[in-house]
């Protein structure tokens, strides 16, 4: 049989890398970097390799399940959808739409399938109760881009390739590949940077690989980044350091944020970040003196009580140094598709409001049209009007990947019906009445729909499936679309491009309006998600706006380059990218400067705290959050899921290398294995989440072998950022002791 090349982008993490995958029939033969991506140029990590073994995993779901007696035997689509049919409607009919709850994990984000279409799935089922991811990552960044830029994904990058200092908090990209920054090579690029002078200083409670390769590696106390950050912002006033530049016509709020910002001097916020005044005002005078420099905070700077601050006084500091917006600084991606931030009247817009609807029981605010995933369990065994029935997961594993995991998974046993669409049986899924597998991402076509608006490089990108997928499954979007129609009482098992067409023609209608016939005839004979990034591809900023601009883009002149097209390095976008009611930079939201009254009280707290442990995460190269571990290419090696304890601590407790440690919360106890390092800062121990593979009923062969312990089982779910609802994952207060 002939080998074929095909290049294909990868959808395991943000870093979006262009593989070139050699195949034989239908085998993988050799995944590796495409060398000439225009936008990754042959970068990879393991977990590229890995789409090898996900093909070939023979635990990945083929057929749907559907739970008969406690056991799940398999089934034909129509049988597993009718299922559906049978159990979720009655809920629906007899409950009302917030009955039904609906969750979408880490994947959606990174397969079109999902992300474009769970939407229709969620606006046919009209429950308040919707969840994902965002509230266990970055949702008090989007927030705070929200209040002060007028959309959500309006999120500056670092321009690294133009930068003499980057200042990063709570990312560690050498591992991660970069979060809200999508940057395939980071280490690349960094030794580049600091090959012609740059610097790169890392703050991080642990001396993590990004820090062992900076310039520089500040300690902090975890928890502790809105001290420090205000105590730079209070610098950057008091030592007359705010230069506003170029941005001094487009904001709005800089004397109430003066004003403000006077209550934080360096040495008061010390005790809070465990960072000395003098090296606060050292970090601020290198941000305003360096003329192209950037500060990026990312997971660690979100999952926090002060998450949404810490986004905020980020992005600040970037903007009072001038360095929003400017080469070299912190700029703002122009994505060639489906960015709301190049839709619309440029800047001007409506700006963002939260709080439309709340949790039942809790009250937390809806953000972005979601609520706490933290707010799951409680809403399923709470009793009372509104009660959550019935769940659909969508690539989703909370028993995992949330907090008070066990919570979770004992409330999804009170579920009446549970749908998940999965590729796994696993920790959450074995709790579902019928699971609906995906493809495998090799049989999948793939075009980012978030990333490249938080790309390093602006760049369209689109790859076509490398295998065919099994006769008789279906693409995700069109069982989304199943059953989105199911629950309009719409006939689901018809045509499901008509069904399609029904939709498109309603959004195109929003777009165009006397214009959406002619642009519906010019998408023909596309279907599904093609014709969506045709759409957003041709009506986007780069587009060919059908015909009238010959010289734009298509999904057709994204495909004729198979490898992707460059479409330069980043330019300043303020005032066009804004959209915020005022058509100015909001530098003091009236929520946040709100939120700020809570530091002095959360200072005062830390000071009469008793001296404990405090519990962070980390990842590693070969795994991706929950679902990786059952691939042989990452699996082997050493054991990962270990618990590091500084020496110091060590000694202390009576620890050694190699030994069970107790693990105790309020929430939860476990037993896992010490790894002393002297990369942890004392007083904080750390521990990686998505393990814990030993449940019952997950059919996970090579994860059970060396299962890990759940993290999150030690995490308290009711802690959370009240202004964007996001979980605390970092910082928990722990004992520890010999097991
Ligand atoms: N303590 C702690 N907890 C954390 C974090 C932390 O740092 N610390 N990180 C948080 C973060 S940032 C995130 S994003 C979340 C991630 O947590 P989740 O959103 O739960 O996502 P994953 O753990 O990646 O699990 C993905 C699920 O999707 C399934 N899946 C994979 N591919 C596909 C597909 O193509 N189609 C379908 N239908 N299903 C698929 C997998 O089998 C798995 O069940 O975890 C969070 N949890
Ligand atoms: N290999 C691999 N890559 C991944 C993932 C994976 O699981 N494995 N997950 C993907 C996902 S879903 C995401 S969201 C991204 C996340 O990507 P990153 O944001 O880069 O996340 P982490 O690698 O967890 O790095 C967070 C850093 O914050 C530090 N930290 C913890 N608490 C604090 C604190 O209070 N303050 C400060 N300043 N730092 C703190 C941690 O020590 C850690 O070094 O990674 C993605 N990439
Ligand atoms: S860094 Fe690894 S997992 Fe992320 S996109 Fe690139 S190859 Fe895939
Ligand atoms: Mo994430």
């Amino acid at each position: 049989m002939a080998e074929q090349t095909h290049y294909r982008i990868c959808p395991l993490c943000e870093a979006c890398c262009g593989l070139e995958i050699r195949s034989e029939g239908d085998k993988v033969i050799a995944i590796r970097g495409a060398e000439g991506d225009a936008f990754s140029a042959g970068y990879l990590c393991p977990k590229g390799v890995s789409l090898k073994d996900l093909h070939e995993d023979p635990d990945r779901l083929r057929q749907p399940l559907i739970k008969r007696d406690g056991r799940f035997v398999p089934a034909s689509w129509d049988e597993a959808l009718a299922e559906v049919e049978a159990r979720l409607l009655p809920i629906l009919r007899a409950h009302g739409p917030d009955a039904v709850a609906a969750t979408a994990g880490n994947p959606s984000a990174h397969k079109i399938s999902l992300l474009a279409y769970f939407p229709r799935l969620v606006r046919a089922l009209g429950t308040r109760n919707v969840f994902s991811a965002s509230t266990l990552d970055q949702m008090p960044k989007q927030l705070s881009s929200g209040l002060m830029y007028g959309h959500w994904l309006s999120i500056p990058v670092p321009d690294l390739p133009r930068s003499d200092l980057l200042i990063i908090l709570g990312a560690n990209p050498m591992i991660s590949n970069g979060s809200l920054w999508t940057v395939p090579d980071y280490r690349g690029k960094a030794k580049a940077m600091r090959a012609r002078g740059g610097r790169i200083i890392v703050i991080d409670p642990r001396r993590s690989e990004t820090a062992a390769a900076a310039d520089e590696h500040l300690p902090i106390k975890p928890g502790g980044d809105a001290f420090l950050l205000l105590g730079m912002l209070h610098t950057l006033f008091d030592e007359g350091l705010v230069e506003l530049k170029h941005l001094a016509a487009h904001v709005n709020g800089l004397d109430e944020l003066r004003a403000a910002a006077s209550a934080y001097a360096p040495e008061r916020m010390a005790a809070g970040c465990g960072i000395a005044a003098a090296e606060q005002r050292r970090l601020a005078r290198a941000l305003a003196s360096t003329p192209r420099a950037s500060i990026y905070g990312r997971i660690g700077t979100c999952t926090q009580r002060f998450g949404t601050l810490n986004s905020w006084l980020i992005d600040l500091l970037n903007i009072l140094t001038g360095h929003l917006d400017a080469e070299g600084g912190a700029m703002f991606p122009k994505a060639a598709a489906f960015a709301s931030n190049t839709q619309g009247k440029p800047g001007q817009g409506k700006g963002i409001s939260t709080g439309r609807r709340h949790s039942r029981v809790s009250g937390a605010p809806e953000v972005f049209g979601e609520l706490p995933i933290t707010c799951l369990a409680e809403e399923i065994e709470t009793p009372g009007a509104g009660q959550v029935r019935a769940l659909i997961t969508l690539a989703s594993n909370p028993v995992l990947s949330a907090p008070n995991g066990p919570r979770i998974a004992k409330a999804l046993d009170a579920l009446e019906f549970m749908l998940s669409l999965d590729i796994y049986l696993n920790e959450t899924s074995r709790h579902a009445d019928v699971i609906l597998p995906g493809l495998s991402p090799l049989e999948d076509l793939h075009y980012d729909m978030a990333f490249p608006q938080l790309s390093w490089r602006n760049h369209a990108r689109f790859s076509g499936p490398v295998f065919a997928r099994p006769a008789g499954q279906p693409e995700e979007w069109e069982t989304l679309l199943r059953l989105a129609a199911m629950v309009e009482g719409k006939d689901w098992r018809g045509d499901v491009g008509a069904l399609d067409d029904a939709y498109v023609a309603a959004d195109v209608q929003r777009l165009a309006g006397e214009h959406a016939p002619a642009v519906l005839a010019a998408l023909q004979p596309q279907r599904g998600p093609e014709r969506l990034i045709d759409l957003a591809l041709r009506s986007g900023p780069y587009g060919d706006r059908f015909g009238l601009k010959p010289d734009g883009i298509s999904l057709a002149k994204v495909k004729a380059a198979p490898c992707g097209l460059d479409l330069g390095e980043l330019k300043p976008r303020i005032p066009e990218l804004l959209r915020t009611p005022s058509g100015r930079i909001e530098l003091a939201p009236a929520a946040l400067l709100a939120d700020l009254g809570h530091v002095d009280a959360a200072l005062d707290a830390l000071q009469s705290a008793a001296a404990g442990l405090l519990l962070i995460g980390r990842r590693d190269t070969r795994s991706g959050n929950s679902w990786m571990h059952n691939l042989p290419v990452l699996a082997k090696g050493p054991e990962r899921c270990t618990l590091l304890v500084n020496p110091a601590d060590a000694a202390r407790l009576g620890l050694v290398d190699g030994s069970q440690g107790r693990l105790r919360t309020a929430t939860g106890e476990l037993l896992a294995r010490v790894e002393l390092s002297a990369e942890m800062m004392a007083g904080v121990v750390s521990l990686p989440h998505g393990w814990g593979h030993d449940l019952p009923g997950a059919q996970l062969g090579l994860a059970r072998e060396r299962p890990g312990v759940n993290l999150n089982a030690l995490l308290d779910d009711a802690a959370r950022d009240p202004l964007s609802g996001n979980a605390v994952l970092s910082g928990v207060p722990v004992a520890l002791s010999p097991a």
